[in-house]
C-alpha cells in the first residue's frame, strides 16, 4: 500500500506537512494558525495554483474528533490528489484555478495523539477541567452557534461537553480566528468526520431551515448521486438537526452564520461495520468517494458565485 493508504501518527503527519511544503514551494505554504491545549502547533496548508487576483477559497478541516482516523487520512489524500492531478484531471484543475484551498489536517492534535497512544476511542481534546478529573471538550460543541443548548452538555464527563464558554478551547479559537479574518474570501467550508456516510449542512443547532436550504440540499444530493453512480455506495444527506440529531456549537453552523453560505460536514465510511476502526484497506475507497463529493460541491460553488 502507498503512504496515503495507511494511517499515520501525529509525528508522521507533521513530517508530511513539512515535506509537502518543501517539495512544492510554488504551490504550498504552511500557515501556523494557533496551538493546541498541550501546545502542539496547528498547521494549515494553503494550496494556491496561480496568482489570479480576487481568487476565492475553500477550507477543509480534518481530525476535529480524535478517533475518526479516516478524516486526517482524507486531508492528506486531498492534498496529494490536488498536487498530482492539477492539469491532468479537468475538475480539480478548474477548482484549483478558481479557488485557493486551506487544509487543516489535524484540528485536534492532542486528542489524535492520545487515540494513538492511550485510548483508541478518544473523541475530545485533552483540556483539563477545573472542577472534575474528567478530561476534554468536544470541539464540535465549542463553537458559538446556539452554544450548549439541547444536544450538548455542561458536564465535563460526557462525550459532548461544550466547554466553559464558546471558543474556550485554543483549537476552536484558532479555527474561528482564521476564518473570521478570511471570511471575505472563503466561500466553502468543509469539515470531515466519520462514520455513517452522510453529507450534512446547517443547521444542526436548530430545527430551523437555513436561508439557502434548497441550494445546499441540491448540492448534497448531487454529490451523493455521484458517489452512488461511481462507487455504488450510499450517502444520506440533509440538514444536520433533521438528518441525525440536534447538536449545537458545531463548526459548520458557526461558519455558516459567519457568512460562509456553503458549509458542510461529511461523515465518511463506513455505516457501522467497522465504525471508527475502519481498516486501512478501506482508506482509498472512502477517500475517493469523499473526493468526488468535494469536487461536485466545489464546482457548484464556483458556478453559483
Ligand atoms: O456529532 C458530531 O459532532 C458529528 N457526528 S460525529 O459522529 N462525527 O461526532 C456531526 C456534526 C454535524 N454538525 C453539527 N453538529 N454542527
Ligand atoms: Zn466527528
Amino acid at each position: 500500500s502507498t503512504f496515503y493508504e495507511r494511517y499515520h501518527s501525529l509525528e508522521d503527519i507533521y513530517y508530511w506537512i513539512n515535506r509537502t511544503a518543501h517539495d512544492n514551494p510554488n504551490t504550498v505554504k504552511v500557515i501556523l494558525v494557533g496551538s493546541s491545549y498541550e501546545k502542539r502547533p496547528l498547521y494549515v496548508l494553503k494550496l494556491s495554483f496561480n496568482n489570479r487576483t480576487n481568487k476565492k477559497a475553500m477550507w477543509i478541516d480534518c481530525g476535529i474528533h480524535a478517533r475518526e482516523w479516516v478524516s486526517p487520512a482524507f486531508c492528506l489524500w486531498f492534498v496529494h490528489y490536488s498536487l498530482s492531478f492539477y492539469n491532468i484531471n479537468q475538475d480539480i484543475t478548474h477548482i484549483l484555478d478558481n479557488m485557493d484551498v486551506y487544509v487543516l489536517p489535524v484540528l485536534n492534535p492532542d486528542g489524535y495523539k492520545y487515540s494513538w497512544t492511550s485510548n483508541r476511542m478518544w473523541r475530545k481534546n485533552r483540556s483539563i477541567s477545573k472542577t472534575t478529573s474528567c478530561i476534554g471538550v468536544d470541539l464540535n460543541r465549542n463553537f458559538d452557534a446556539n452554544w450548549c443548548t439541547e444536544g450538548a452538555s455542561h458536564n465535563p464527563c460526557t462525550e459532548i461537553y461544550c466547554g466553559m464558554f464558546p471558543e474556550s478551547e485554543p483549537e476552536s479559537q484558532a479555527v474561528a480566528n482564521f476564518l473570521r479574518s478570511h471570511k471575505d474570501t472563503v466561500q466553502l467550508y468543509l469539515s470531515i468526520h466519520s462514520y455513517s456516510q452522510m453529507l450534512l449542512f446547517p443547521y444542526s443547532c436548530t430545527l430551523e431551515e437555513a436561508e439557502n436550504h434548497r441550494d445546499l440540499l441540491e448540492m448534497a444530493q448531487e454529490a451523493a448521486q455521484k458517489i452512488r453512480r461511481y462507487y455504488r455506495n450510499t450517502y444520506r444527506y440533509g440538514a444536520g438537526a433533521k438528518t441525525i440529531y440536534l447538536a449545537p456549537g458545531g463548526s459548520d453552523d458557526w461558519a455558516y452564520n459567519l457568512g460562509i453560505k456553503y458549509s458542510f460536514t461529511f461523515e465518511l465510511q463506513d455505516r457501522g461495520r467497522y465504525g471508527f476502526l475502519l481498516p486501512p484497506s478501506h482508506i482509498s475507497g472512502a477517500c475517493n468517494e469523499a473526493l468526488i463529493a468535494v469536487k461536485t460541491i466545489a464546482l457548484k460553488v464556483i458556478e453559483k458565485t
